[in-house]
């Protein structure tokens, strides 16, 4: 695959303002249609379901601690018995509909979702295992309803695959014995029928969101993730996959030895958002939990949980980086999501719906970071350019100083007022000040500026 490179836009703004400074060049392992797309959506949302939401965190009567959907590594439970789960999974409540129509009015663009986590479990009724949603009281495909109602909202569908597979008697953490590679040769021809099957019957998928590589067995033995990788680029070109397809221990190793990238993006911010200076030079997204560790429902949490604005802050930071970021919902096992995740969906939806402009088709800001807030930006097909500025807090003075000059600047406009224009005026050659509303957005009241080019 061809490393291109791209200057993310000219530097014609000068550097007046001391807060700003200039953004670093990006590198792209691809710059085709289905990645600008992937690029463009911005903001999506992480769905977590398996076995693990029935049990909740709890294992007989016993709180057990560390992510939910860890529970039968964390409590030690034996693949057999923690399988049982499958004969309580009945979510009697689940409504792909409400699903759907929730994430379009929370803003997302796309839904990644747990085709099977790391206990083994398969939503969807596949032909290579009878560890799946056939052997519930449901009894009955959970994924391909949910694919279809997203994309009749306008919501992308991805794929979560797990390689570590706690379940599967040929899977393999260590290769250590002829026999070992034997049986992990067979787990491998698994994943590719299971990854085969998921993508030609759900053709809609446009990314696979792998997970679960850090084993020995997969992740010091390469030649599985590149030959998985060219397997299902055969399958369905132009197919997105994150870099976890690769080594590395939660994703944050783009290349192999040889410099090669793994996958196409890096995944490798979990629950965490980069520093100013490791903002990867690659496409990357973010993946953020409410609670602090748990990804699949867990009836009790405990901790700090995070609240719209917040995540609607990650969101900001992530776009204004160039980056793409994802809030996780772990649904109930009836099916349903817990109200905290509602409140977030709202919160989110709300902001999102005034201001999904400064976000979604928009790039990192070629500014750099000011002290009030954060920066995005579009470029037009005609390039011209459009700076959107997210105010978090008032800076001193209570005014934005932009190292414009009067000239540059065609307008400005509120987008919570999108109607009327914006005043801005200079103030001496190289500075446009434009004044803010008396009260802020308790996220972040967003500026519209656009520019002649
Ligand atoms: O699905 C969610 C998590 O369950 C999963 N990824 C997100 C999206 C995940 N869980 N843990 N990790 C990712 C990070 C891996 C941690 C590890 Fe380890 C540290 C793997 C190897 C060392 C702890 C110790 C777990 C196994 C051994």
């Amino acid at each position: 695959m061809m490393v291109l490179l791209t200057v993310a836009g000219a530097l014609t703004l000068a550097s007046a303002a001391d807060s700003f400074s200039p953004a670093k060049p990006k590198l792209a392992t691809r710059d085709d249609e289905p990645i600008r797309r992937w690029r463009a959506n911005r903001f999506g949302l992480f769905i977590h379901w398996g076995l693990y939401a029935v049990a909740g965190g709890e294992w007989r009567g016993k709180e057990i601690p560390s992510a939910a959907e860890w529970l039968q590594s964390s409590g030690k439970i034996p693949a057999a018995e923690y399988a049982s789960l499958a004969r309580q999974f009945n979510p009697t409540h689940y409504d792909p509909a409400a699903w759907a129509r929730m994430a379009r009015e929370m803003g997302v663009r796309y839904v990644t979702i747990t085709t099977k986590h790391h206990e083994g479990f398969c939503l969807w009724d596949s032909e290579f295992t009878d560890f799946d949603i056939v052997a519930t009281p449901h009894g009955r495909d959970l994924l391909g309803p949910l694919v279809k109602a997203l994309t009749a909202e306008g919501v992308d569908v991805h794929f979560y695959y797990s390689i570590l597979d706690w379940h599967h008697p040929d899977y393999r953490s260590a290769i250590l014995t002829d026999d070992d590679r034997l049986a992990y040769d067979r787990y491998f021809e698994f994943m590719k029928n299971q990854l085969r099957e998921l993508l030609t019957r759900y053709p809609q998928v446009r990314a696979l969101w792998f997970d679960g590589q850090w084993d020995s067995s997969y992740c010091e033995n390469p030649e599985y993730a590149r030959r998985l990788e060219e397997f299902l680029r055969e399958i369905k070109p132009g197919i997105i996959m994150n870099n976890r397809i690769g080594a590395g221990l939660i994703g944050n190793i783009d290349h192999d030895a040889t410099g090669r990238p793994f996958g196409d993006y890096n995944a490798g911010f979990e629950r965490l958002l980069p520093h100013a200076g490791s903002v990867p030079l690659y496409d990357w997204e973010a993946g953020m939990t409410l609670p602090e560790n748990q990804w699949g429902y867990r009836k009790v949490w405990s901790g700090h949980v995070k609240t719209a604005p917040e995540l609607a802050r990650m969101l900001i930071q992530c776009a204004s980086q160039g980056g793409n970021f994802m809030v996780n919902f772990g649904p109930k096992p009836d099916g349903t999501f817990r109200d905290e995740e509602q409140a977030v969906a709202r919160g989110l939806g709300q902001w999102m719906k005034q201001n999904s402009e400064a976000i979604c088709g928009t790039r990192g800001s070629t500014l750099g970071k000011p002290r009030w807030g954060f920066v995005t930006e579009r470029v037009a097909k005609e390039g011209s350019r459009t700076l959107y500025l997210h105010v978090l807090s008032k800076p001193a003075g209570k005014e934005i100083r932009l190292p414009l000059t009067l000239a540059q600047v065609r307008n400005c406009r509120l987008l919570s007022a999108p109607n009327r224009p914006w005043p801005f005026r200079a103030d001496g050659e190289q500075r446009v000040v434009i004044g803010l509303p008396d009260k802020l957005d308790p996220i972040a009241t967003v500026i519209a500026v656009e520019l002649n080019q």
